[in-house]
């Protein structure tokens, strides 16, 4: 009967702007969901993304529906941005050449999520999933819907603020051979903290090593460094690994939505690298199969701008760059006025500075995060996530106090 239907919990994050909007403080902040203000608090348009519309609106002349995988000329742009680093990976270049990257438009990142995780439930022999402890809430809910079945690896150690690389790698070689294991490209979400480059190392010889079929998850290209090509060194050394036959295949889930503030265009893509041009074309016809009857098709406008963005003719790419490296900027200088307004007598605050992205974990206990949004009208996620965009000139003072007062109770 729809009488017993329970009542289901608010979204952990979502929630949170839900709660912010009731609040009738003047001086709150939201802190909650990762999605960039500007220093007023404002959300933006990159300007980039206004110029790819004026042309869109201009020359577009119909709104037919695009393929089930979006359109040829978005999957193209998407594989030479990321496998083929614009022309400077030989790898990508040659996964590209000899058709072995599948490239799917899908409903942004999180769809991407969804639809990989449908795919690997049909076609892969493993259930088991594997995702850092913590991780973003959604991928557990994704892949548990999915039909898989989410396990957490060690990543990251409350206590000490940092990365936990011995348990990481220990809990690794624990798992069955052949698991799923996800990864964040950088950015990781919601700790900031990312492996090295070393590291990185140590973990691809426990993939291959346990035959691990690697799940790249990629929401923040461009957010560690301020450019995107620069962000993407575990895809480049996963393609020389594919390259090399170390490595059969692998999986990027991609999202525009933070680099390109495309968020409510809902524009990403799913790319599976895989063995061979035909497997390729087996992929890509079960991909096709399984996307038609939940979607039908991607939406098109936000991929149009995307297509437009890297069309060479429009001169646009490096006005994106700019956009991108200036929200970038920002990040890291709020992140760094954060910093200094902290009280560092009582509490060492220095893990802030080695995070990277739209975050900062703080650390702080829920009870803390609560007496924030209770005494302060701070709005953040229980587990200590601050975003950090929802910091500015106007409010870094008074959040910094809030911090303080409630670090020192
Ligand atoms: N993956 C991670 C780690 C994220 O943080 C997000 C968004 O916050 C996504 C995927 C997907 O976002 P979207 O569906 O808006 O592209
Ligand atoms: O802040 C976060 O981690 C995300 C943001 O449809 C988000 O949850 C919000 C809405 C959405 C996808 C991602």
């Amino acid at each position: 009967k729809w009488s017993e239907i329970p009542l289901a919990p608010p979204d952990k994050i979502l929630g949170i702007s839900e709660a912010y909007n009731k609040d009738a403080n003047t001086s709150k902040i939201n802190l909650g969901v990762g999605a960039y203000r500007d220093n007023s608090g404002k959300p933006i348009i990159f300007p980039s993304v206004k110029e790819a519309e004026k042309i869109l609106l201009a020359s577009e002349v119909e709104k037919e529906y695009t393929g089930i995988t979006g359109s040829k000329k978005f999957q193209n742009a998407v594989k030479g941005f990321v496998f083929n680093n614009s022309g400077k990976d030989v790898n990508g270049q040659q996964l590209i050449e000899q058709n072995r990257i599948v490239t799917a438009q899908t409903i942004s990142g999180t769809g991407s999520l969804r639809v990989i995780g449908d795919f690997l439930n049909r076609f892969y022999t493993n259930k088991k999933l594997l995702v850092p402890k913590p991780t973003w809430a959604n991928h557990v809910a994704v892949f548990k819907d999915a039909g898989l079945e989410p396990e957490f690896y060690a990543y990251y150690e409350t206590s000490k603020n940092d990365l936990d690389f011995a348990n990481l790698k220990k809990s690794l070689s624990s798992q069955p051979d052949g698991s799923i294991v996800l990864l964040h490209a950088c950015c990781h979400n919601p700790t900031g903290m990312d492996l090295t480059p070393e590291q990185w190392e140590e973990v691809l010889a426990i993939v291959q090593e346990k035959n691990f079929y690697p799940l790249v998850d990629m929401a923040y290209q461009g957010f560690a460094s301020g450019n995107p090509y620069k962000d993407i060194g575990l895809i480049r050394r996963l393609n020389e690994l594919v390259v090399q036959n170390k490595l059969k295949s692998y999986a990027l889930c991609q999202s525009f939505a933070k680099n390109m503030g495309l968020y409510g265009e809902r524009t990403g893509s799913i790319s599976i690298i895989t063995e061979s041009a035909e497997a390729s074309q087996a992929i890509e016809s079960q991909l096709k199969k399984l996307i038609r009857p939940i979607y039908s098709s991607p939406p098109i406008h936000g991929s149009k701008i995307v297509e437009i963005i890297f069309d060479e003719q429009h001169n646009l790419l490096n006005s994106w760059l700019q956009d991108l490296d200036k929200v970038v900027g920002r990040l890291n200088t709020v992140r760094s006025k954060l910093y200094e307004n902290l009280d560092k007598s009582s509490y060492n605050w220095d893990h802030l500075l080695k995070q990277r992205g739209m975050f900062v974990y703080t650390g702080l206990s829920a009870e803390q995060v609560i007496k924030l949004r209770n005494d302060y009208s701070v709005y953040a996620t229980e587990d200590g996530r601050f975003s950090i965009s929802g910091i500015n000139d106007n409010n870094v003072e008074y959040l910094a106090n809030a911090i303080n007062e409630v670090v020192k109770q």
